[in-house]
């Protein structure tokens, strides 16, 4: 296996790359390097290796939707290609360009985001999602007084990456811990996370916890907005697929020593929120409701949805 694919692979199972949207950049670049420095050899060699390494990418996060949406966007070309040269300039410009698009649409998340946001807003966020950061972060650099609160996120406590970069952005943060969230609820305008994957029907699969704030939010009369990528929405859930839900070792949530012998951890990373507690998704191409979700789908992944 080619260097920048095994690293990449071991960066994303080990957690030091996270987060669905630099999963999915990751895993795109590590296949342009890939098609980049790949020797000589028939155009049949090298489909096969590629499909060695696209394999090895999507086990690394197997559940995630996001990687594979951009792990296919690399390597859509590679079937028409007539020769070495063509496939592989292909994966390496389609890598390219989905790094590209994937960056673009942040700032164009933030950009929209930040206009649901209003000066002197409190708002909540979970986790650590590039997308939804951005938006707090565009509202603060607009020059809107935004306070922000942060869940720490057990068990990897990615809240203490978020805090870390609001408070870096200069943004007045808050940590609180994964069960303050109702407590803290009235006090908030707004609430924005990110997403791992969004389903046809507009459901959010998010880091776990994140229904429990819309749950919260809901009752508070607070707005609940995703702020997402399209291509974190799941083709595979048009055709009857359900998400499944990434589960981690027993041992990130506590050790063999913690716990009597016979205790069962059970340590499910994502959850579920419905559509009916979403108030909008900030996608790149605009603010959308969770029922549009289908149609902006077919719009966006278009044919690609059955190329594979
Ligand atoms: C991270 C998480 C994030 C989404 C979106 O989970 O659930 O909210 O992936 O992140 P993990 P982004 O840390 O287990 O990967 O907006 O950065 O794509």
């Amino acid at each position: 296996m080619f260097d920048a694919v095994k690293s990449t692979v071991s960066d994303i199972r080990d957690m030091r790359v996270r987060g669905a949207g630099r999963i999915a950049r990751a895993g795109a670049s590590a296949l342009g390097e890939f098609a980049q420095g790949y020797p000589g050899g028939s155009l049949e060699d090298f489909k096969r290796d590629l499909d060695a390494a696209k394999g090895a990418i999507l086990a690394s996060r197997p559940t995630a939707v996001s990687l594979w949406n951009g792990v296919q966007a690399c390597v859509r070309d590679v079937g028409g290609a007539q020769s070495l040269e063509e496939a592989k300039g292909s994966v390496a410009r389609n890598s390219k360009a989905f790094v590209e698009a994937s960056s673009g649409a942040l700032r164009l998340i933030a950009e929209f985001g930040a206009k649901r946001i209003r000066d002197g807003d409190t708002v909540l966020t979970h986790c650590n999602s590039s997308a939804a950061v951005g938006v707090i972060k565009e509202a603060h650099a607009q020059g809107k007084d935004v306070r922000a609160f942060a869940t720490e996120s057990r068990p990897w406590r990615q809240g203490l990456l978020t805090v870390r970069e609001l408070s870096d952005a200069g943004v007045d943060v808050t940590l609180i811990i994964d069960s303050a969230v109702r407590s803290v609820m009235r006090r908030m305008d707004g609430v924005f996370v990110g997403a791992d994957t969004v389903a046809s029907n507009g459901a959010l699969i998010n880091k776990i916890g994140t229904s429990q704030l819309a749950l919260a939010a809901h009752e508070a009369r607070v707005p609940f907005h995703v702020c997402t990528e399209t291509y974190k929405f799941s083709p595979m859930t048009m055709f009857g697929d359900m998400v499944e839900i990434e589960e981690r070792d027993s041992g990130e949530v506590a050790g063999p020593e913690e716990v009597p012998s016979g205790v069962r951890v059970y340590n499910p990373v994502f959850d579920a929120t419905p559509a009916r507690h979403i108030d909008a998704l900030i996608t790149e191409v605009g603010i959308i409701s969770p029922g549009s979700v289908y149609d902006v789908m077919v719009r966006q992944l278009g044919s690609d949805i059955f190329r594979t």
